[in-house]
């Protein structure tokens, strides 16, 4: 109401305003016509000269004022190796668009102010002139030819892809009303393929197909989390409508289109600290984050970079935020490392997997490495009571029916193997236990002979025998119920038993 108030009453004094001119300049023409339009033309010449003044003062002063808030100046310099040359492209335009404007400014004010009406002078007319003709056509196809060809040059710098055998991470971001999924490729270093006839939103959001052993380890990311210094190509593409891949500290934009896989690739030149560091330095980034909260930690601490989508592409479109992390590569593998795959934590002996109930190398892999912290800790905790001594081999795998080891199991066998090495002193039983269908004393036999299995394999490797007991102890022993498949396959079993090392 007041904003109106205020509107209303501005608007009346220039109405006042205008009035009062129009009486003044009736009452002088009436007086001395002549005379008045030499002095209306000086007053309007000297005005035009002040504008002049006071506009190119501000252009230059908010320049300078808002100069650490823009992309490429002051602390938001360009976080990525390529950023750079994006950067210098801008500033060569601004370089040559600033002069032009910097002088045509002070020439039409200065012109305005300079040939004012004066009584008595006449104009030149002025035709043509060839040589000027020349120049100001010459003189911006030059600048233009300049500007584009440096584009060009920078366009395919930018833009060029990956070279054969380069090392190089490679990330999937998948837009969708709204949200970003960003999908690793886990430890083999390999995204595994796509279908989107298999696309089941909840189950399968990217319709990975799951009879690809490289989509075993991928995993999904809340937050884009980089290694400093090292290429990464992201796959950028959409579920359902256009979206845009922006991360601005970084001069990464590409459309995300549905149907059409593009990419970009750029190397992260700074860590999130250090850029929060460089941020440190800047007055604008002393203040509070929450601005209602004085004792809020300050914004150069709670900077992040960030992943956007710069397409409007529906009322949720702000929602379409994520938070980028880049950190040391020791950091990166660390955290790549700790990641959980999406097959084998919510897909692995559903319904949905294809080799269910069958062993897979990939996860004997991760089940190995599991192993190996499993006897570090036991080992390391020394502890006398069998929970703590007792290991269960859960990829120690055999033909069905049989006594067989499946060749996927030398995997977990050489982490066993490499213990006898390090603990000379180590002495073992090993057991075998199966699941309860069929008969209880084949059972029995059966497991004997895998404990039995198992122990021939390490003393094929030169470890003695007498270091290793068997037992079979069958359907006797479950640690889980016998009534589904997935009790049964965790019944069907090694285990590992320290007696002292
Ligand atoms: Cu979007």
């Amino acid at each position: 109401m007041t904003a109106l108030f205020i509107v209303l009453s501005l608007l009346l004094l220039l109405v006042v305003i205008f009035q009062v001119a129009k009486i003044n300049q009736l009452t002088a023409d009436l007086t001395d016509p002549e005379f008045h339009i030499e002095r209306t033309s000086n007053t309007n010449g000297k005005a035009m000269l002040l504008f002049g003044v006071v506009f190119l003062g501000s252009v230059i002063w908010s320049a300078m004022f808002y100069a650490n808030r823009m992309l490429g100046y002051g602390p938001l310099k360009s976080a990525s190796e390529h950023g750079y040359a994006i950067d210098s492209m801008f500033n060569m335009t601004l370089l040559f668009t600033g002069i032009i404007f910097v002088i045509c400014h002070i020439l039409l004010f200065w012109f305005a102010y300079r040939y004012r009406y004066t009584k008595g002078r006449k104009v030149l007319f002025f035709v043509n002139d060839n040589r000027l003709e020349l120049l100001w056509t010459a003189v911006p196809a030059l600048v233009l030819t300049i500007l584009i060809i440096k584009g060009l040059v920078t366009w395919n710098e930018v833009m060029a892809d990956v070279k054969k055998d380069e090392a190089f991470l490679e990330v999937e971001a998948t837009g969708w009303q709204f949200a970003w999924n960003l999908r690793y490729p886990g430890k083999d270093g390999k995204l595994g393929v796509k279908d989107f006839r298999m696309i089941r939103p909840g189950v399968n959001e990217l319709g990975q197909d799951w009879t690809d052993v490289r989509n075993h380890d991928d995993f999904n990311a809340d937050e884009l989390v980089l290694p400093k210094g090292k290429k990464v190509r992201v796959r950028i593409t959409a579920r359902d409508v256009l979206h845009n891949f922006y991360l601005p500290h970084f001069r990464v934009k590409m459309d995300a289109v549905p149907g059409i896989p593009t990419y970009f690739i750029f190397t992260p030149v700074k860590t999130t600290d250090e850029f929060r560091q460089e941020l440190r330095k800047y007055p604008e980034y002393q203040m509070p984050s929450d601005p209602a909260d004085p004792n809020s930690k300050l914004k150069w601490e709670t900077f992040n970079y960030e992943l956007a989508c710069a397409e409007l592409c529906g009322k949720g479109h702000y929602s379409m935020r994520r938070v980028v992390r880049v950190v040391s590569p020791e950091e990166w593998e660390v955290w790549n490392a700790s990641q959980k795959s999406h097959y084998l934590t919510n897909v692995r002996h559903s319904d949905d997997d294809p080799f269910k109930g069958q062993p897979l190398e990939s996860e004997a892999l991760l089940k190995a490495a599991a192993l190996k912290d499993m006897l570090a800790n036991a080992f390391k905790s020394g502890s006398a009571d069998d929970a703590a001594r007792t290991l269960q081999l859960d990829n120690v795998y055999f033909e069905t029916g049989s006594a067989a080891l499946n060749k996927i199991s030398d995997h977990a066998l050489e982490i066993l193997y490499q213990a006898f090495v390090d603990y000379p002193n180590l002495s073992v039983e090993i057991s075998g236990h199966t699941d309860s269908t069929g008969d209880a004393n084949a059972n029995i036999s059966l497991s004997e002979e895998r404990a039995v299995a198992v122990k021939s394999f390490l003393t094929g490797r030169g470890i003695a025998g007498s270091r290793i007991a068997t037992k079979g102890l069958g359907p006797n022993r479950p640690v889980a119920e016998n009534d589904t498949e997935e009790g049964r396959r965790r019944n069907r079993r090694i285990e590992f038993k320290i007696l002292k090392f």
